[in-house]
């Protein structure tokens, strides 16, 4: 998961390391000719300080191989003004190397320097396009790119430890754009709160596009809250796909849940109204109602899910869709809250998906929480959503 925009990012990570290294080596070499010279002031004349370096020939000796600087023919000087003139511009020419060497040595001796307008420009766009690459959208990938200019733009970095300074940047920026994201609430903690102040049993509807991962979803959630020792019931609201009641009774089954069924083209609301009643004469805790996959642009489904909606009237209506399915999600999201106000996202396959865009901005764009990654097949696949994750596992330290 994120494999591609992990790799980006350290590419372009990369880049500049090797530039800064580059950048370090001149440095030092000029600063090893030159050290005694800085340090011992700016009271010294150039004439001095080029005076420590070891040249290569005397005046006295004579000129006998082939690397000799080439003697110049002197120039005639015309009269003072010029001889004047001459030398001020000697001596500008003299004095700009001086500061650049300044630099080169702070960077390399202090170890702390400000990367230069072009670095930053060409690392903040790198970052840009590996994030829209990854499928985050449009406006995140800015906000994030806009954060990291201004951070490398405001605050020298150690030249020592570029690498992880320029990651340690892109977590910050992450962090700073990832944390505008409305929270969604901790689902353990919302079902117990609920059985605490007596409001059970607690209803829970999932709905989202075909093969996102809703049933088995569901059973992850089973799962949990089972190990929580909060108990549940399964509603196989699905009536429509094709052995989607066995496959919902199978899950409840090797979860050890019990599951409220009926025929194939039988009303899913209906179903999802006995599995209330189950779970009240029951005394169980949790009600799981799944629903049928559909498109977004289909009204005559997107209506039966609103029906669903109206008769269970659930405490948490939860979209579940799948990572891979990139830019399209955000708009799915959209379309489908017209229609039924959805409280969180579940994000599936994310084990799957090398890219991980919709991690990073599906909670700013659709304004929207994420409540879990699902992470694989298994019922322990389900990864709490938590901003720390997802740095982690793009921009590690
Ligand atoms: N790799 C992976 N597969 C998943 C995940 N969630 C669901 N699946 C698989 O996706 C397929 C469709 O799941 P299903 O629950 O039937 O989807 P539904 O049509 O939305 O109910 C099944 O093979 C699941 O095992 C996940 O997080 N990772
Ligand atoms: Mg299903």
């Amino acid at each position: 998961m994120f494999d591609n925009l992990k790799k980006k990012i350290s590419e372009a990570v990369n880049k500049i390391v090797k530039r800064e290294d580059a950048k370090k080596e001149e440095g030092q070499e000029i600063a090893g000719a030159k050290e005694t010279a800085i340090i011992n002031g700016p009271e010294r004349k150039q004439e001095e300080i080029d005076g420590d370096i070891p040249q290569s020939s005397s005046k006295e000796e004579p000129i006998s191989d082939s690397y000799a600087p080439i003697a110049k023919p002197a120039a005639p000087i015309k009269d003072a003004y010029r001889e004047e003139k001459a030398q001020e511009q000697k001596k500008e020419e003299k004095a700009q190397p001086r500061l650049s060497l300044k630099t080169k040595i702070k960077g390399a001796i202090l170890g702390r320097s400000r990367l230069d307008r072009g670095e930053i420009e060409d690392f903040a766009e790198s970052i840009r396009s590996s994030l829209l690459e990854s499928e985050v959208s449009y406006d995140t990938a800015d906000e994030i790119t806009s954060d990291i200019r201004k951070r490398l733009a405001e605050g020298d970095i150690d030249t020592r430890k570029v690498r992880e300074e320029l990651n340690s940047t892109v977590r910050e920026s992450l962090r700073e754009v990832l944390e505008k994201g409305r929270k969604g609430v901790d689902l353990g903690l919302f079902v117990s709160d609920r059985i605490a102040s007596g409001k059970t049993p607690v209803k829970i509807l999932f709905l989202g596009p075909n093969g996102t991962g809703k049933t088995t979803t569901m059973a992850k959630i089973a799962h949990m809250l089972k190990s929580k020792k909060i108990s549940c019931v399964l509603s196989a609201s699905d009536t429509f796909r094709a052995a989607a009641i066995e496959q919902t009774v199978y899950h409840g089954e090797r979860v050890g849940v019990p599951v409220i069924k009926s025929g194939y083209g039988a009303d899913p609301a209906s179903i999802a109204f006995d599995a209330i009643a189950y779970a009240k004469s029951h005394n169980i805790d949790v009600v799981l109602v799944d629903s049928a996959g559909r498109q977004e642009t289909n009204r005559n489904l997107i209506g039966e899910v609103q029906k669903i909606a109206r008769v269970v009237k659930p405490d948490l209506t939860i979209f579940v869709g799948e990572s891979i399915s990139g830019n399209v999600l955000p708009n799915q999201i959209k379309e489908f809250s017209k229609f039924v106000a959805i409280d969180g996202i579940i994000l599936t396959k994310l084990d799957c998906d090398s890219k991980g865009g919709n991690a990073i901005s599906i909670t700013n764009t659709t304004g929207i929480p994420i409540l879990f990654f699902g992470i694989g097949e298994g019922y322990d696949a389900l990864a709490p959503y938590s901003i720390d994750f997802v740095i982690g596992s793009i921009a590690p330290n």
